[in-house]
């Protein structure tokens, strides 16, 4: 019999690597290349999508596409990121499991326009209704107001994500969505003072310059206009200047230049000049001392990055008070599906702590994916019962505890040194760092004594390496303890805290004089450390999806392919070891009674009803089909199937079944009229 499914024929290559012959690294970046010639962006390796960014708007997220891969097996039509998210939704809401998208790749790869995708998909296919419709629609209105200030226009990517978000969009028994909850993960507030060569601030700041009207579902009139006003007080922030005055006490003085008192859209200037003046250890109440120049600029942009940073997490927290699930659902078991997009892993010219933070959280999800991919698909096996040879991997693991480890990670010596008394600069960092990590293989610094990864010993000063999974990576130690620490002068959040506006006063808290607290916040990394180890925890409690997304070229344009360059994600990610694992193994399985409930149709003995244990009707169903025995396995629970055309040729002969029964109804039909 000839088997027709999607996956084989009418298509550009292979729909799934894991069919093809033979396999290599050239036949997979083959696949790869002629797919995208041919606008298939998506192309499998088993249940994982692989998304080659086409930079172009493709007609293929059409309604009716939406239509034609609703309910669909996820085999059954060519590859599609609406099959991962149709399969997600479907196994939520049949299946009652949790589900997490997890989307990968590096800076510009397309995760942000994915995971866009995957939530107009769900919210297309779920649910009906005027109450469920206002719950979808703020859902994906959340999209772009933390877009206009969450991202920005980067040598990478002209709309990079410069946060970590990860949204659970909670359903109801019926699949009916309830709600949702967003959480961000560290603001790269650095960029509200300071932009890389080529790159922009913040969208918002553009949008307010050039008076778009912004919208915010959900959003009171004066608050919008609130945020804005906020957004505008930064703005005017990066103008103050300072001009050193006078020398009191052989100390310079800094006053700012211009000091007219107008008012930036509600705030008074006088209140902003203010908190930039005021020197760390006198109480303003009392003494008036003014900061020298440097001081002076740095609590000015200090001030800038608090401000935008805490208007940003304000904005989340007032979005999820518009997406949160209802009182009447509280009681109800919800079910979940986690949406994560983060930022990609970026090398750049210079990278500081914010890249060490983003590469960082990758190295997390990569180790996410190890483990539940590759790991979990080798442990599934094994307690299953199934034989099986092992597949070597690169696990990056070691390079998680480089960064993370309590005692010597580079995250705790950091920390270590912000918290140590004494004389404290970058350079004593470093100096730690290379005492503690110079014999570690993904370590580099010109001290380093042996290395197996890392070769080129030209290291600049003040500078250390890693080599990540993805690439080595130089980063310049310059501000990491600064920034580490984000510590704001006391006195300038008593300055905030004293701000006629309304919203001000709620950002800084701490500046309530009736509420001073001496502990010392804690660091940047150490929080980012903790909400990381969160959300990973919370990951593996659901059954992931995964999207791995792929940058064609470095130019952001249509129809260039780099080989050298996809090759080299193609790499890092795994996919090759990915395929191996898929393929050595069983592309397929599934637990006896849904094998055998699907598909005893096709079998006299096992129709309509097989009594005995399920699994000796899929033993008699097999057989009965004539399926040779080396195509499939006995687990303890599922049977495993070799090779998907097996499964097709099983899926094409159901049809088929089901075909005839629909001619046979229509004859009889027909008889009786
Ligand atoms: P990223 O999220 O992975 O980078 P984006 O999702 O922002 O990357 O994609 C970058 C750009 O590529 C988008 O602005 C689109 O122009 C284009 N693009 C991506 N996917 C598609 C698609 N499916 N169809 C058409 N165009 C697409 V970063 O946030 O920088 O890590 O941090
Ligand atoms: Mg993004």
């Amino acid at each position: 019999m000839e088997v027709k499914t999607s996956l084989l024929d009418n298509m550009i290559g292979v729909g799934d690597m894991v069919l093809l012959e033979p396999l290599n690294e050239d036949s997979f970046i083959e696949n790869l290349r002629s797919r995208f010639d041919h606008n298939e962006i998506y192309t499998y390796i088993g249940s994982v999508v692989i998304s080659m960014n086409p930079y172009r708007s493709l007609p293929i997220y059409t309604p009716q596409k939406v239509e034609e891969y609703r309910n669909r097996n996820f085999y059954e039509l060519s590859p599609h990121i609406y099959a991962l998210a149709d399969e997600a939704y479907r196994s939520l809401r049949d299946q009652d499991k949790d589900q997490c998208i997890l989307i990968t790749g590096e800076s510009g790869a397309g995760k942000t326009e994915a995971s866009k995708l995957v939530m107009s998909y769900v919210a297309a296919v779920c649910g009906k209704g005027q109450e469920v419709n206002k719950v979808k629609e703020q859902l994906l209105q959340s999209n772009p107001v933390l877009e206009a200030f969450g991202n920005a226009k980067t040598m990478r990517n002209d709309n990079s994500s410069r946060f970590g978000k990860y949204m659970d969009i909670e359903f109801d028994f019926k699949g009916d969505p309830l709600g949702g909850v967003i959480s961000n993960y560290l603001l790269e507030k650095s960029r509200v003072c300071k932009q890389p060569r080529g790159e922009r601030n913040f969208h918002i700041f553009y949008q307010l310059l050039s008076g778009n009207a912004m919208q915010i579902v959900g959003f009171m009139e004066d608050e919008v206009q609130s945020v804005l006003e906020l957004v505008a007080a930064v703005l005017k922030l990066g103008n103050i200047e300072f001009k050193p005055e006078s020398r009191v006490n052989g100390f310079d003085e800094s006053r700012v230049k211009d000091k007219n008192g107008e008012t930036t859209g509600g705030l008074d200037n006088r209140q902003l000049y203010c908190g930039t003046q005021f020197p760390v250890t006198v109480h303003m109440d009392t003494h008036l001392t003014f900061l020298n120049n440097f001081c002076a600029y740095y609590a000015r942009d200090a001030l800038a990055k608090n401000l935008y940073s805490r208007l940003f997490s304000w904005l989340v927290t007032r979005i999820n008070e518009s997406i949160k699930v209802g009182p009447l659902f509280a009681k109800t078991r919800h079910k979940v599906m986690g949406v994560l997009d983060i930022y990609g892993f970026e090398i750049f010219e210079d990278n500081s702590f914010e890249q060490f933070i983003i590469n960082y959280c990758n190295e997390k999800l990569q180790q996410i994916f190890i483990e539940l991919t590759l790991r979990e698909e080798q442990e599934e096996y094994i307690r299953e019962d199934i034989e099986w040879t092992n597949i070597v991997y690169f696990n990056n693991a070691v390079i998680c505890d480089l960064i993370e480890n309590n005692q010597n990670g580079i995250l705790a010596m950091l920390d270590e040194e912000c918290l140590r008394p004494g004389t404290v600069t970058d350079d004593t960092f470093l100096d730690k760092l290379n005492t503690i990590c110079a014999e570690h293989q993904h370590f580099e610094s010109r001290l380093s004594k042996n290395s197996k990864f890392l070769t080129d010993h030209s290291l600049p000063h003040s500078c250390f390496r890693i080599q990540h999974y993805a690439g080595k990576v130089l980063y310049r130690v310059e501000g990491f303890v600064d920034k580490n620490n984000d510590l704001l002068y006391r006195d300038l959040s008593q300055a905030m805290y004293k701000a006629t506006h309304s919203l001000m006063r709620q950002l800084f808290p701490e500046g309530n004089p009736a509420k001073v607290n001496l502990k010392r916040p804690p660091t940047a990394g150490f929080q980012f450390k903790a909400s990381v180890g969160v959300l990973m925890k919370n990951l593996q409690t659901k059954n992931p999806n995964y999207i791995r997304c792929i940058k064609p070229n470095d130019k952001k344009v249509a129809h260039i392919f780099t080989d050298s360059l996809v090759c080299h994600q193609v790499r890092y990610l795994g996919l090759m070891e990915n395929v191996r694992v898929r393929r050595a193994g069983y592309a397929f399985r599934q637990p006896y009674e849904s094998c055998l409930k699907r598909y005893k149709m096709l079998c006299k003995t096992t129709w309509p009803q097989w009594r005995g244990p399920a699994r000796d009707g899929v033993a008699v169903l097999l057989t009965d089909c004539s399926v040779p025995t080396e195509e499939f396995a006995y687990g303890r629970s599922k049977i495993f199937i070799r090779n998907p055309r097996t499964l097709f040729t099983l899926e094409e002969r159901r049809r088929a079944c089901l075909e005839d029964l629909a001619t046979l109804i229509q004859k009889i039909y027909r008889g009786w009229k």
